[in-house]
């Protein structure tokens, strides 16, 4: 067998699992990816993704030398064009005095809400912690924010609502000392595939019962003892009619509710119009199935619950998760291991991301902008006069593009994110993106989004970098760089503080704080001065594996499940709530509801896999689709169906499938010759802002092989 010259540990570029990675490189080549037996994470084990997915980083098409658009866009007319001969590659000191002179120009003009960032939750903790301190520090504006809000806004904004906490309260592999643990909303075998080894040891090895409470028929239902197969946008009476099944059978947990929440007796009222009967008729659920669900979860010694984007990805996304933590304060279940509440974050680091203050209402560490006190903290780190900072929340993702107008958002600065194939609603996502005046993309690659942009920076990927990722779990790991980054392109942190160095120049300021770092361990240790609980943790501990937040001090040995003794609100609070239906029910005209997700040999938009060899294993876009809708459609596996909203349309091939619930397709959100998001529907939940993608009213029609071929309104100029 081929001997490597070196062997890098380093963290899974791909899901929040942070599975522990050993790159195998000879003549610095990465020809093999392994993992140690002994890895806390993942014990050795790794997905398709984390074992083959590495190879887009040897991809020719990937973006190595800075670009800019040889004619400027102007906003209304912005094309999302990629065509080489439309560019001219430029030097690096010309594409940075280039964004510079562009955003400074925009600043002067229409002040410092004119600016805003997509942060990158691929990225690391440091390069995320850099971009939110140049849009904070120099530009003076809140207006950043990052895939979060398309992704888990919902669990967040309601586990602070409820108990002041945004993070999964345990870690994933204490699922083997849980007895009952419920998985709602999340296909865990594909989407986070280790997690879902660790869930199959528990039920296989020590007897934990399971409920999956899902529209799809997922792999997990042949692990589970219940699958409670909802109808989608229909948590809130499920969840709630469990908990009027707990109530009435007094099956709740008396001492917990007395001594650790409250709003117990208004919550109790609220749960009168929750019959499983009422449940039923909503939701299609057997009300048998809810009622014995509800016994197995309260009866149980130690339940967990572990949830993904089918709770939070509705525009009522907050009230779904709230029902989930009304279960856990009514039982208990919560404080030890093996209980929890525990939404399974997506993106490699999107848990660091929010961390580092990725987000338009919080500084890093979760300290509101409008909170007295917090902007004091970070003014004088930043090198920011009192009173500078801006303590005005600043704008939403979901917000931020459709503010783009004249006298709102002319400028965005994205960093590796890809809004024109993860927003709802596509057809207006792309009018919004051509009113900008000036987009500047930093990406791996040129994606749809970057199509649209003025200059697009080459930025180093994960391999070819040092930082922090943050998992699912809280756990603060390692990523190192192993390769030279490919062609002329630079690690984020080190495009960043090259920007940031020019606009304080512009500005004419004094010297904010520093972006003359070395290595992001500097940017660490600036970061943890505040942030009370990253204080315990250094690159020099995370030498010896890594470590769950909050780690207070050096000494500390991390946090594996949090909330032993209270709630960082005191008491948790109960939510009384009601069943709003989805924004748009089929009918006549589109009889069949859609929901959208992912499958394992896939990542989001694409960018990264379909640029694997990962693409062969799953080549092309399947409508998935139930025996009897097809049957009425006329339509069998391998046929073409165009799939219409009252926003759009997509041609993709059918394939019949069990998963499927009569009367709910599904479509995966990866390729943009069929982008589910021109399907979706932009509506928000209230709260949390996070877009309805898991449910909107479609119609299916038989089409022509010919129409399968054809561009649509996201691929019309060609690949990118
Ligand atoms: N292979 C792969 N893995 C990934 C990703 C990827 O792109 N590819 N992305 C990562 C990211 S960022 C995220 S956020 C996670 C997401 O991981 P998941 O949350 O597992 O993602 P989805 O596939 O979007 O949707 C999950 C489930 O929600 C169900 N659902 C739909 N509507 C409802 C409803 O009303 N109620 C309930 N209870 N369920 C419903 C769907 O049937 C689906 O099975 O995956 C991460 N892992
Ligand atoms: N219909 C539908 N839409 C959805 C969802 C859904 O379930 N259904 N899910 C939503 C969810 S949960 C999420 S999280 C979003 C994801 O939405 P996005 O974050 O927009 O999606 P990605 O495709 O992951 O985009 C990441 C980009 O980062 C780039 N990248 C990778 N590594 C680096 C790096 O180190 N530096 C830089 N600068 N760039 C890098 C990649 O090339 C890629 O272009 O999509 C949302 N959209
Ligand atoms: S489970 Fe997630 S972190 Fe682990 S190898 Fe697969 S994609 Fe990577
Ligand atoms: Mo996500």
């Amino acid at each position: 067998m081929l001997k490597p010259d070196r062997v890098v540990p380093t963290t899974c570029p791909y899901c929040g699992v942070g599975c522990t990675l050993e790159l195998h490189l000879k003549d610095d080549f990465i020809y093999r990816v392994t993992s140690p037996f002994d890895s806390v994470v993942n014990h050795g084990n790794l997905c398709v993704k984390g074992r083959f997915g590495y190879d887009f980083l040897y991809n020719t098409d990937r973006l190595s030398q800075p670009l800019i658009r040889k004619t400027p866009q102007l906003p209304g007319s912005r094309t999302q064009a990629f065509d080489r001969s439309e560019w001219r590659e430029v030097s690096w000191d010309e594409a940075l005095d280039y964004v510079a002179d562009r955003l400074m120009e925009i600043y002067r003009r229409d002040g410092p809400d004119a600016l805003a960032a997509y942060c990158c939750a691929k990225a690391t903790n440091e390069e995320n912690y850099l971009l939110q301190k140049m849009f904070r520090a120099l530009f003076r504006t809140n207006n950043i924010d990052h895939c979060t809000r398309l992704c888990h806004a919902g669990s967040v904004a309601a586990l602070s609502k409820a108990l002041g906490t945004t993070a999964m309260s345990n870690t994933a592999a204490e699922v083997a000392q849980s007895d009952c643990f419920i998985v709602t909303g999340s296909n865990t075998t594909e989407n986070h595939p280790i997690i879902a080894l660790h869930m199959k040891t528990a039920i296989q090895k020590h007897g934990a019962k399971l409920i999956v409470i899902d529209p799809r028929r997922l792999e997990m239902c042949d692990y589970a003892t219940l699958w409670l197969p909802l109808r989608p946008g229909t948590n809130v009476p499920v969840f709630s009619a469990m908990a009027h099944v707990i109530v009435n059978e007094k099956l709740y947990n008396q001492g917990f509710i007395d001594a650790r929440t409250e709003g117990f007796s208004d919550y109790l009222a609220s749960l009168a119009p929750f019959t499983p009967e009422y449940a039923e008729a909503v939701s299609g659920v057997d009300r048998q199935l809810i009622v014995e669900a509800a016994r197995l979860y309260a009866r149980a010694e130690r339940g967990a619950i572990f949830w993904g984007m089918g709770i939070s990805q509705l525009a009522h996304g907050t009230a779904s998760a709230l029902g989930l933590v009304n279960l856990v304060l009514l039982t208990g279940h919560i404080g030890r291991a093996g209980t929890g509440l525990n939404p399974l974050r997506g993106q490699n680091n999107v848990q660091g991301a929010s961390d580092s203050g990725a987000m338009p209402y919080h500084f890093p560490g979760y300290m509101l902008v409008d909170e007295p006190g917090n902007a004091e903290q970070w003014e004088p780190v930043w090198n920011v006069e009192p009173g500078g900072l801006n303590r005005r929340r600043g704008l939403t993702t979901t917000e931020i593009l459709s503010h783009a107008h004249p006298g709102g958002v002319r400028a965005l600065y994205i960093m590796g994110e890809n809004p024109m194939m993860s927003e709802p609603n596509l057809n207006v996502t792309r009018r919004h993106m051509q009113q900008l005046e000036f987009l500047v993309a930093q990406d791996v690659f040129i994606n749809e989004s970057g199509a649209f942009a003025d200059v697009l920076l080459p930025a180093a990927a994960w391999a070819e970098k040092d930082g922090t990722f943050t998992n699912t779990d809280r756990r603060v790991q390692r990523v190192r760089r192993a390769l030279a980054p490919r062609g002329n392109a630079r690690p984020d942190w080190h495009i960043l503080c090259d920007v940031a160095t020019r606009l304080e120049a512009r500005l004419g300021r004094p010297a904010t704080s520093r972006w003359d770092y070395t290595h992001p361990e500097e940017i660490w240790r600036e970061m943890a001065q505040v942030v009370a609980g990253n204080r315990g943790v250094t690159y020099a501990r995370l030498e010896r594996g890594g470590l769950q937040t909050p780690v207070p001090d050096e000494q500390h040995p991390g946090t594996p499940f949090l909330f032993a003794e209270r709630f960082p609100t005191g008491r948790g609070r109960f939510f009384a709530l009601e069943y709003v239906p989805s924004v748009e029910l089929p009918d006549e005209e589109y009889p069949f509801i859609l929901t959208t997700g992912r499958v394992l040999e896939h990542w989001h938009g694409g960018t990264l896999t379909r640029n694997s060899e990962l693409d062969v294993l799953y080549p092309e876009a399947l409508l998935e689709l139930n025996e009897i809708d097809a049957e009425r459609c006329g339509l069998q596996t391998g046929d073409v169906a165009r799939v219409s909203s009252r926003r759009g349309t997509v041609v993709l091939r059918v394939r019949v499938s069990p998963k499927a619930r009569p009367g709910v397709v599904f479509i995966p959100m990866h390729f943009n010759e069929a982008a589910a998001n021109l399907l979706t529907i932009d509506a928000l939940d209230p709260v949390a802002k996070i877009p309805e993608f898991k449910a909107c009213a479609v119609s299916l029609q038989r089409a022509s092989a010919a129409e399968l071929a054809a561009p649509n309104a996201v691929t019309a100029r060609g690949r990118y």
